[in-house]
């Protein structure tokens, strides 16, 4: 069968989802919507592929101080995506991704991160709460061949990070080259719960991103103008850094930690044949209850958790999909029986105290915008030596973002977690109730959220970031600098 056919074929079994109207056809199933580039994608529907978990990081315990150590090593390399064509592409302790950091809250981390990229570079602990010097921001650079020691408490709730890169101007180039990984924290408060959480067995990292792959399976990094403005896409999606990956799964509940690594591309995650799941975390942690769903979308940075249930579907298989191009992602194979099961409760967490607008002593507006080939945040560029907010320790706020533009855009903030009050004027739907750091902002959308820094100061020479993580946007300036104090 042509790969075209299949996918047409494959689509049939996503009529009962009401796509009809998504132009599947004219992109050949590549998924090419917003894409400057209309070769067609390497995601064939048939998945060949052994799914790929990262692997846990390895660490050790210092014997003068007690903390937990990771060496990382930021490196080069290169990875055969398709079996043909190689790809220059970096990884971290690999050639491609990075090992899976583990921690528990309540214990102290020193990450001894070596660049040996050949180019400066920075490692970002996305969604980790630590003090702004090692935040691994813009400020806290890696020269070639030198040693970059961060160390923090891990102070927060169970949760699923991430880390990248995020040096200004080159964040794009360096995550799509592959340098991202995730970072777990554990807790007493999740660890105690029922749930899947037996990594590599029932409790998986899924990391999504896409890539502009050649038929021979090869990628590089460039962007034309419009690549600019509209964010990188590529044709063809990866999953944990595999193309049409097959996972060998127990009939048992399965817990995915979906992480949209990719540099612009918005999904809309669903399991084939509108199978349900319940989304038990966003990306600061567990909600209150598990928020049952069909479809679940994510920006770039979000992170979600959640739990599929395939007690009943022993010797069956279903795929993950993206609804916003029609593409098959990865398979599950329910092809083993449950050697341990898990419930997952009806209640995940009674710690979670929400922020209400009346606490808000202040609501500062946060506008993003494009005009004239650039995009700015409240009218201004990055620039790395000018403090754009100062925030104030404790104080509770409202921040009110809005897009103003035609384009896709959305806001993440690095030092504190948010709460969203309001979306267009509405109250949030269940699924975004939970705590989080990324938000997204479609065309013309408003946000309002509201939020407290009550970790950390920071001050003018190693300020929190603030921007849109869709990467391009990012490295062309749609970033802004914050102090708490
Ligand atoms: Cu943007």
């Amino acid at each position: 069968m042509k790969r075209r056919d299949f996918i047409k074929t494959s689509m049939l079994g996503l009529s009962g989802l009401g796509l009809s109207g998504l132009g599947l056809s004219a992109c050949g199933g590549g998924g090419m919507m917003g894409s400057i580039d209309l070769q067609p994608s390497l995601n064939t529907g048939v998945f060949t592929r052994p799914f790929f978990t990262p692997p846990e990081a390895l660490s050790s315990i210092s014997g003068i101080t007690g903390n937990k150590v990771f060496d990382l090593s930021m490196q080069t390399g290169k990875k055969q995506f398709t079996g043909q064509g190689t790809t220059a592409t970096m990884g971290i302790n690999g050639q491609f991704l990075a090992p899976t950091l583990r921690m528990t809250k309540g214990e102290t981390v020193d990450l001894n991160v070596f660049n040996a990229l050949g180019q400066e570079t920075t490692l970002h602990w996305h969604g980790m709460r630590v003090p702004s010097n090692m935040d691994g921001g813009p400020h806290q650079t890696i020269s070639p061949n030198s040693i970059w020691k961060a160390s923090y408490p891990v102070i927060q709730r169970a949760s699923t990070n991430w880390y990248h890169p995020h040096a200004h101007g080159s964040t794009g180039s360096q995550v799509y080259a592959g340098l991202a990984g995730m970072l777990i924290v554990d807790d007493a408060e999740s660890l105690a719960l029922d749930l899947p959480k037996t990594y590599g067995t029932d409790d998986f990292p899924v990391i999504v991103q896409d890539r502009d792959m050649q038929a021979d399976g090869t990628f590089r990094y460039s962007l034309s103008h419009m690549e600019r403005m509209q964010g990188k896409k590529g044709n063809t999606i990866l999953v944990n850094g595999v193309l049409d990956s097959v996972l060998d799964v127990q009939a048992k509940e399965v817990r995915l930690r979906l992480l949209n690594g990719s540099n612009s591309r918005i999904y809309n995650f669903a399991l084939s044949g509108s199978t349900p799941f319940k989304l038990i975390a966003t990306e600061q942690g567990l909600l209150a209850a598990p928020v049952p769903l069909t479809s679940i979308t994510m920006s770039p940075g979000e992170r979600a958790e959640i739990v599929v249930d395939l007690t009943a579907l022993q010797g069956s298989s279903l795929s993950l999909l993206d609804l916003n191009t029609g593409m098959q992602l990865m398979q599950l194979k329910v092809n083993q029986a449950a050697t341990a099961v898990t419930t997952t409760p009806s209640v995940l967490s009674t710690t979670l105290a929400p922020l209400t607008a009346a606490q808000s002593v202040k609501t500062r507006p946060f506008i993003l915008s494009m005009g004239q080939g650039k995009v700015y945040i409240n009218n201004k560029q990055m620039a790395m030596t000018r403090i754009d907010e100062a925030f104030t320790l404790n104080a509770i706020e409202i921040l009110d973002i809005q897009n103003t533009s035609n384009m896709d855009h959305n806001f993440h903030i690095h030092g504190a977690y948010f709460q969203i009050l309001s979306r267009n004027g509405a109250a949030p739907k269940a699924y975004e109730t939970g705590l989080k750091d990324t938000v997204y902002l479609p065309a013309n959308a408003k946000v309002q959220v509201i939020i407290q820094f009550t970790d950390h100061t920071a001050a003018a020479t190693a300020p929190y970031m603030y921007h849109c993580h869709i990467l391009e946007h990012e490295d062309a300036g749609m970033m802004g600098q914050l102090t708490v104090a």
